[in-house]
Parts: C-alpha cells; structure tokens; sequence
C-alpha cells in the first residue's frame, strides 16, 4: 500500500483502542485483554488486534452490521426524544428516518464511543479509559479522516470569514461542543474589526486613555456578549442541541451517599446531600486565598525586582538584569500555577458533583481564578500600585538589592532614593507591560500551541530511532512493533501507531486562551488602543492554527455535544461588568496628557474616582440591558427553523381538531331541518309552563332561520322616522 493511500483509507475502522500491559503478569494481562474484547463483542463490535509500540496492542473496533448500527441510532434518538431534545418521536424504522433525517459523522462517532464506554446497564461495554478495572486501556481515539482535513486546512486558509456552512461543518464533523470553540472564536473575530478600525483612528488622533474610547470600547464588549448569548442560543435551535446538557449519564466517579426513593415516580436514586457539597465548597475560600498569596506574592515580587533593578539600580549589566524577573516570573508561574490547578481538579472532585456539566461548571470557575491572577494582576499592579503610589514604595525596594548584589560595584548603585522628589516615575512602563501582554505574548503563545507538540513529537522519532538503531547494534533484542505486519497492512499501522501516540485534544484549553484575551481587551485596552487590532491579526491565525492542530498533532477528538461555550459564558459576562470599572478607573487616573498622576497619591481625589466607577458601572448596567432588549429583537435561521416547526405542529393540531369539528351537525342545518317541528314544540312546552326563565328565554326562537324572520318582521312594522324621511325626499 502507497503511503499516500494509507493516509486516505481508514479500511472501515470506526475507533481504536489502544491496550497497554505490563509485562510482569502476563497471564493477568491476557486474561483481562480476552474480557476486553468479549466485552466489545457483546454490544456487537468487532475487533481486529494488530502490535503497537512499547508493549501495547492496538485493537481496531467497527461496528459488526448495519442493523446494529440502526439500533443504536434509534436508542440514543429516543433518549434524546424523552429528555425534549429532540421534537419529533423517532420512528422505528430507522432506515426511513436516516433517509428524512440523515445521521451525520459526528452523530455516528458519539453513538459508537458511547458504545464503548457507557456503562453496560445503560447498553455500553463499560470500557472506562484509564479508569477503575480499565486501566490498562490507554486510549479510545477514532482516526483522522485526512482527505477531509486536507480539504479543511486548504478551504479555511484561503477564506478571509468563515461562513455558517463552514461552522455547520466541523459541527458534522467534530461535534457541536468544537463546532461552538469555532463559532465563538469566529463571533468574536468579527466583532474586532470595528474596535480594530477605531482603535486606530483613536490611537492616530484621540491619543492613550481616551475617555471616548473607553467609553464606546465598552460599549462594544456590552454589546459583543449580549450578541453572543443570543447567537449561542440560535446555534443550539439551528443545530438541535437545545438542552443537551440536560440529558447525560452521570459521572463514573460520583459517589452517592444516601440512596432515596423518589416519591413521585419510585425510582431509586443514589444522592449526595447539597448540605454536605456545601460543607466541601467552603474549601474553596482558603484556596482561593491560597491561590491568590501564592501567585499574588510571585508576581508582587518580580514586580518589585523589575522596578528595582529598571528604576533605581545603576550599575554594571543592568540591561541583562532587568530580565531577570520575567525569567523568574516565566519558570515559577507554570509552576505555581501547575500545582494550584491540580489542587483545584482534586477540591473539585471531592466537592462530588454528579453530572460532567456540574463538574466542567465548577472546575471553570476555579481554573478561572488562577488565569485572572496571573493573567491580569501584573498589570493591575502597575496601573492600580506602581503608578499612583510609587514614590512611597519605591524607598522600600532595598530589600531586592540582594538581586544585583553580585553585580553592583558599590552601594550607591543600588540605593533607591529616599525622597519623592528623588524619584520619577516612568509612564511607559503601563503601555509596554500592555504591548507585551496583548502583542509578544500571544505570538508566543501561538508558536508554544503550534510549534512546540510538533517538536516534541519528532523528538520522540528521533529517540525511537535511536532506541532500535541500539537494539540492532546490540543484537537486535527487541523488535520494532511492525516487524509482523503483512506487507499491504505496512503503511497503514505505521499510520495508526503514530496517531496513538498523540496527544489528546481539549477543547476548553482554546476556548480559555480567547476568553482571557478577550479579558485584556475590556479590561485595559485604553492603555493602548492597538490591542484590537493586534487581537485581530492574531485571531485569523489563531482559528486556522487551532485547526491545524486538531488535524496534525492530537488525535481525532471524540464529537462531544454542547448547547453553549457552557461556563465559559459566565466569565465572559463577569470580564464584561469588571471592563466597565477599570476601564474608567485608568481613564480617571490617567487622562491627565496620558501621563497620569505624578506617583504620589496625594493628586488623586478618591471620591473623584470612586464617582467615575459609580457612574461608569451604572451606565454598563444601563447598556447591558439595551443591548440585550435589542439584540432579543433580531431574527436568525434557527429561531426561523424553531418557528417554522411549531407553526407545522400548530396547523397540524388545528387541522386534526378542525375536522372534528366539521364531522358535529351545524347550526344551520338544524334551524333548517327542525323549524317547524321546533315552533309546534315550543308551543307545547310553553304551555306546560314548567322551564326556568333563562330556558323560556332562549326558547323563544328556535333555529337562525326563526331568528332572522322575527328580526325582519320587526323592521317591516317600523314607523318611518321623520327626519329620515325627510332626508330620502331630499334625495329623491
Ligand atoms: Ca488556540
């Protein structure tokens, strides 16, 4: 098989699972590998095993027949329809319904991984990757269709927007829970342009920390997440994923406590009491203080060695010092901040949620935390600390002389000035620390996200090689996994078995790094109003790399759906409001020539700023509300196709009752037929003399017919008004 052709032909595998052993009990390992594949078996998977890398076996899974197939489709369908995501009840005959409403390969991905995975009273194997009795389960990945991502790649890069169809797309694709990274990440692209455009104009003639950029900056991100929320419902109507999120299967690791019985349906539920999740959630204060110590003091301190070392330090290689705190800073802050994120995912798994929502919920917000300190407290620090108050702070910054010691050739180099008037403060260092911030950092970013798996993964090839290239020296103990493979499968396991060793892909990861930068933008893009700009160019490039890394270096991600960016969305709202008070903080603090206060808070009037963030939030509270009311007016296709729907299921209702209706006798067919015999009868009943008054009364006239006559007999015996009359002679 040519190589080319192993690239394009997945041979009708569906997923592959990847079983590593241990070599030390091999007959344990044997025996659980047989449970494995019986397993699979018996929800109707076929197996094929072929060798894979350093003790592993890779287990190629497809579906066994189509019927199977049809059968899961209609299962998981139903599921959908019980829980309201799905309107119409699915037919049994499947094979009709795909013609109507045809399965798309996300659709078929999902269904097949759950297959794999769910638990087996819910119908799955119970295969849990890495988890429980399934550890030796490395991994469940389907592979790459790379004539599809050849084409992807190709179309993305040479179009300026991507377009709904594209979007609709990667939701076929990759599922909807990707599809929305896209689509949010395309929302937010386009809504840069005009902040782009206009930051220009402000930047050319409206200068640093304009009050009217701020003020329509604002505005902008006001609008922007008002149009979001309602742009993210309309994708989940267009894509039929409203309340998804609602129908899931709980969390393997969820332990209930207490069982109870329903009283309403009798169903036994195992439960974890809120009162006890409340108890844990406490926990989080002391993390959220601990977290904000540990990296608020890192970033204190580096911040405090840069100013030393830029401002009062005056000696030998100070160019090369001054890096010394971003270097600090870059090595200790993954670190710290690797150690707080594995104490909040362990906070959050003993806070015991019991859905994978909940759970994501939870955990967002603590990872949040963490990002907004070290993404955002650096600059604060200098906006909010270092500009306003440095002429007191600066005297106290001796104590980093122990930084530069080795360097400085006497005291006086690294004496900081005792007095104020000593001491000046330097503007730029606000507007720099925002360039690097919002420009630097996300070039580099961008080629850690791109460049470094790539590299990391050819230093894997390059040791492997090294590795076998030894064992032939040696004696050749070791075989290479593919030393068995037939001939014509050669290609296409070497394909698979490099494809298994990638890494696994995440969608949050990406949908943080847009909300964090988003977050620069709202908070402090006064400073510099380029940052729209610079976020502009990076974006384009950013949704065409991120593709490129699903394609190139993760495995194929498993199409998960969603019916929102989930709680991502909340931070978004919250950067939002907290854009609207520092951004009129630094416009009150720094208007002043864009020089702001001269370092001594003597010059800043508290109730003067305490006023502007008063005034500044009232108005946010006063846009939000605006925007939202507006933005609720616009239509789009998928409200159209939820409104196109129900108005069939209405017209549909109407129709079935209307022709009830017609199948009763009309009145008018019953004045016409019973006239007579009705006038004869009321004359009997009238003389017996026994109805109510009400009863006497509509029994007067018996028919529409009886009605109409009397009514017209009353005109016919009218008198002629007289001026009437007189009129009609006039006429005449
Ligand atoms: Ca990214």
């Amino acid at each position: 098989m040519a190589k080319s052709h192993a690239l394009n032909n997945n041979l009708g595998v569906d997923f592959v699972t990847v079983y590593r052993f241990a070599t030390g009990d091999k007959a344990k390992a044997e025996q659980r590998f047989e449970d494995l594949i019986q397993r699979l078996a018996s929800v109707g998977l076929a197996s094929e095993v072929r060798n894979g890398e350093n003790h592993s076996l890779l287990v190629f899974v497809r579906v066994s027949s189509e019927q199977h197939m049809f059968g899961e489709v209609y299962r998981s369908r139903v599921k959908d329809w019980v829980h309201g995501a799905r309107s119409a009840e699915p037919s049994c005959e499947v094979r009709q319904t795909l013609e109507q409403d045809p399965m798309s390969e996300a659709e078929r991905f999902r269904i097949i991984y759950q297959l794999i995975t769910n638990p087996q009273s819910e119908g799955g194997a119970g295969i849990t990757p890495k988890k429980g009795d399934w550890e030796n389960v490395e991994s469940v990945f389907a592979l790459h269709d790379h004539v599809y991502n050849k084409e992807w790649i190709k179309k993305w890069s040479t179009q300026w927007i991507l377009t709904a169809q594209d979007l609709d797309e990667i939701r076929d694709r990759m599922g909807e829970k990707i599809a929305y990274y896209f689509a949010f990440t395309q929302a937010y692209f386009s809504f840069l342009l005009f902040p782009a455009g206009f930051g220009i104009l402000a930047w050319a003639f409206l200068g640093y920390y304009s009050t009217i950029y701020a003020m329509i900056c604002s505005l902008w991100c006001v609008i922007f997440t008002e149009y979001w929320k309602h742009q993210e419902f309309d994708l989940a109507l267009r894509w039929g994923v409203r309340g998804v999120s609602a129908i899931e299967d709980k969390r393997h690791e969820f332990k209930p406590t207490k069982e109870v019985t329903d009283s309403q349906t009798g169903e036994k539920i195992g439960t974890f009491p809120p009162q006890e999740r409340l108890q844990r959630q406490l926990l989080q204060i002391p993390f959220a203080i601990a977290a904000a110590l540990a990296l608020g003091s890192l970033i204190a301190m580096c911040f405090g060695i840069e100013v030393f070392i830029s401002e009062v330090y005056d000696g030998p290689l100070k160019s090369v010092l001054v890096f010394l705190p971003t270097v600090i800073l870059t090595t200790c802050t993954p670190l710290i901040s690797g150690i707080m994120t594995t104490f909040a995912t362990r906070l959050n798994d003993f806070e015991n949620y019991e859905t994978h929502t909940r759970y994501e919920r939870a955990l967002t917000a603590k990872i949040f935390v963490l990002n907004f300190i070290t993404s955002y407290l650096p600059v604060m620090l200098t906006a909010f600390v270092y500009v306003p108050f440095g002429s007191i702070i600066v005297p106290y910054l001796d104590i980093f002389s122990l930084t530069v010691k080795p360097f400085a050739e006497n005291e006086k180099q690294m004496t900081a000035p005792k007095h104020p008037s000593q001491f000046t403060i330097n503007p730029a260092r606000l507007r720099k620390q925002i360039i690097y911030f919002t420009v630097t950092a996300q070039v580099v970013g961008l080629a850690m996200e791109v460049i470094v798996p790539y590299l990391k993964r050819q230093g894997f090839i390059k040791i492997k090689q090294m590795q076998s290239a030894r064992a032939k020296a040696s004696g050749g103990i070791t075989p290479s996994a593919g030393a068995d493979d037939a001939p014509e499968e050669k290609e296409f396991l070497a394909r698979v078995r490099g494809e298994a060793e990638l890494d696994v892909y995440d969608v949050t990861t990406d949908l943080r790094e847009m909300v964090v930068q988003y977050g620069y933008l709202t908070l402090f893009s006064v400073i510099w109003p380029l940052v729209p700009l610079s976020f502009l160019i990076n974006n384009w490039v950013e949704l065409r790399a991120d593709a490129v890394k699903i394609c190139v270096e993760m495995q194929r991600p498993t199409p998960w759906r969603a019916d929102s960016i989930g709680p991502w969305l909340d931070a978004l709202s919250f950067l939002t409001w907290f854009g609207s008070i520092t951004m009129s903080a630094l416009v009150y603090l720094f208007s002043n020539d864009g020089l702001g206060p001269d370092g001594s808070p003597a010059s800043i009037k508290g109730w003067g700023l305490l006023l502007s963030i008063f005034f500044s939030e009232h108005l946010y509270l006063l846009t939000r509300w605006a925007a939202s009311t507006a933005i609720s007016e616009i239509d789009s296709p998928g409200r159209q196709k939820a409104r196109r729907e129900r108005y069939l299921t209405r017209q549909k209702l109407f129709q079935e009752s209307l022709d009830q209706t017609h199948q009763l006798p009309t009145l008018s067919e019953k004045g016409e037929q019973l006239s007579r015999t009705d006038l004869e009868e009321e004359a009997r009943q009238g003389s017996l003399n026994t109805r109510s008054p009400e009863e006497k009364f509509w029994a007067r006239q018996q028919g529409w017919r009886t009605s109409a006559q009397v009514g017209r007999d009353f005109i016919a015996r009218a008198v002629p008004d007289q001026k009437e009359a007189g009129r009609e002679k006039k006429e005449l």
